[in-house]
């Protein structure tokens, strides 16, 4: 199988990231790539550097100022007495409240484009996340090219990204730079979310869209980050009204319940009428993840390949979440030789 990875993704290396009061060490850190590839060596898949494709596929799912803060953000910061990555302190009261968001200063649009505190941004955050994204690009065009399997390397990972916000270690949404590239060659593509945490960037993005299925099964985000979405009755709107699927799912979970949701959502793409998948990976469910509520061991993602390989679609598998050294290589090892 083909694999992208570019050694630039390791320019966003936050140094801590703050949550429940307190700065902790950042989870989402490089040393989670030297982990994944060690698993893509063990399967003996090597991993290609993906080519530039520019910003265009980026801004094809992000807004331009967006983009634009993320790539300046860290500059204007330290020229505007500011200290460490930029993190905000100040959201305005709702998001649809702010008129004119083009002048503000840097602190004032981090409070707009960052939807909390766990993605700062670095000297290198943009180009990590440029390059995250370009695999996720390479991977598309790899299977549009006639590979039926291609995995993007992405880190920092993409699934709680918004078109216009950052958030959840995520910046630039790969699983959905992928589909947007798929769809200019497909008619129906459906984006399967099996990573611990709701897809909310990727739901977001393309909830009033027909043409894009987004199905996510994860833990219930009552007791679970993102908290504000990830709901069963949240289906889609407008033209998107049965184009989004969401299957939370109980602390405790284990091998049985979590693969049979996630067989739910191929169930749905199925009668969706996919002509390609995306894959939002993350090892995260994993019983040994620092944030996971559920049982879920290893042997459930060979299982999830089988699915995989049973739909038979052409699909980019990119890389989400997944926090725990060991167990991140032990489950994308045990993917990716079920997929061989
Ligand atoms: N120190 C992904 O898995 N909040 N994002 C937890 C724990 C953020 C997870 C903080 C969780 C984001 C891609
Ligand atoms: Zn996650």
């Amino acid at each position: 199988m083909k694999a992208f990875y570019s050694p630039r993704q390791t320019g966003h290396m936050p140094s801590r990231s703050f949550y429940r009061g307190r700065f902790t060490p950042a989870h989402e850190n490089p040393e989670r790539v030297a982990c994944l590839l060690r698993a893509l060596e063990r399967a003996s898949c090597i991993a290609s550097e993906p080519a530039d494709a520019g910003l265009a596929p980026i801004l094809a799912i992000h807004d331009a100022d967006y983009v634009e803060f993320v790539r300046d953000a860290w500059l204007r910061w330290r020229t505007d007495d500011a200290s460490g990555d930029v993190i905000p302190n100040v959201f305005p009261p709702s998001r649809a409240s702010v008129r004119e968001r083009a002048a503000l200063p840097v602190l004032a649009q981090a409070g707009i484009f960052m939807g909390d505190l766990s993605c700062p941004i670095g000297k290198g955050t943009f180009e990590g996340a440029y390059w995250s994204a370009q695999t996720a690009v390479a991977a598309a065009d790899a299977v549009l090219a006639g590979e039926a399997l291609a995995l993007a390397l992405c880190r920092p990972p993409g699934h709680h990204a918004q078109r216009d916000r950052a958030s959840g270690y995520c910046f630039f949404n790969n699983a959905a730079i992928a589909a947007a590239r798929l769809r200019e060659r497909v008619e129906r593509v459906a984006i399967i979310d099996f990573d611990m945490h709701h897809g909310d960037g990727t739901q977001s993005i393309f909830y009033a869209r027909g043409d894009v299925l987004t199905a996510s099964a994860h833990a219930d985000p009552r007791d679970t980050f993102p908290f504000f979405s990830g709901a069963a009755d949240e289906c889609g709107e407008g033209a998107g009204l049965g184009a989004n699927l969401n299957i939370p799912l109980p602390a405790g979970a284990d091998d049985d319940t979590f693969v049979a949701a996630v067989a739910a959502l191929f169930e749905r793409a199925r009668t969706f009428g996919a002509q390609a998948l995306v894959i939002a990976a993350g090892w995260d469910a994993h019983g040994d993840d620092p944030l996971s509520p559920f049982d879920v061991t290893s042997a459930a993602y060979a299982r999830i390949a089988r699915l995989v390989k049973a739909q038979a679609l052409p699909t980019v598998i990119v890389q989400e979440g997944g926090y725990h050294p060991g167990a991140i290589e032990d489950a994308l090892l045990a993917f990716l030789d079920a997929l061989a």
